[in-house]
């Protein structure tokens, strides 16, 4: 049976990744506006990376027996200055995300939870993954220019970001 702290660290998170969904259909929103749409398809398959990453705690959730907490999600921010405020915003939120987990694993050692270490594992690599990705725009966006020929090179590679269904080790993503 997994440690009540643990249970709680867990629910917490599947909040937040719920939360990172939204956040990024709220920039999905900003970018379809301007009629950018490679900005626009790139937080699109965030927003499904995001869906995955909640299901996996929610399926681990229900396999490990705990129960489930879903209260509301908190409003995204929606108003946003230009492309590189947005980048800006999304890779501290993706900092935000990784010291979440790092939480979650110093929750799991203290109660050394050995299951929910390998579990949060996957996590741990992923965030690498998405604070690598964002920093890599955010850097193009300060260089290229935030506007103008920059602007829609980056728009026509931000179009080819393919979605990929997280594997997540021990839990399948299947409602
Ligand atoms: Fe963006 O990685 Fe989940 O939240």
């Amino acid at each position: 049976m997994i440690h009540e702290k643990m249970q709680e660290a867990l629910n917490q998170q599947l909040n937040k990744e719920f939360y990172s969904a939204y956040f990024y259909l709220g920039m999905v929103d900003y970018f379809s506006h301007l009629d950018l749409e490679g900005f626009a398809h790139y937080f699109r398959v965030q927003v499904q990376e995001e869906r995955d990453h909640a299901l996996g705690f929610f399926n681990y959730l229900l396999k490990t027996g705990c129960p489930v907490q879903l209260p509301s999600i908190a409003q995204p921010p929606q108003n946003f200055n230009s492309p590189l405020n947005v980048f800006e915003l999304a890779l501290h939120h993706e900092e935000f995300v990784t010291q979440s987990i790092y939480s979650l694993m110093d929750v799991a050692q203290e109660v050394r939870d050995h299951q929910t270490q390998v579990f949060l594992q996957w996590y741990i690599t992923e965030q690498s993954e998405e604070e690598d990705n964002m920093t890599r725009v955010y850097n193009r966006l300060k260089l290229a220019g935030n506007e103008g020929s920059g602007l829609f090179m980056i728009d026509n590679e931000l179009a080819q970001r393919l979605y990929t269904p997280a594997v997540i080790p021990g839990v399948t993503l299947i409602i």
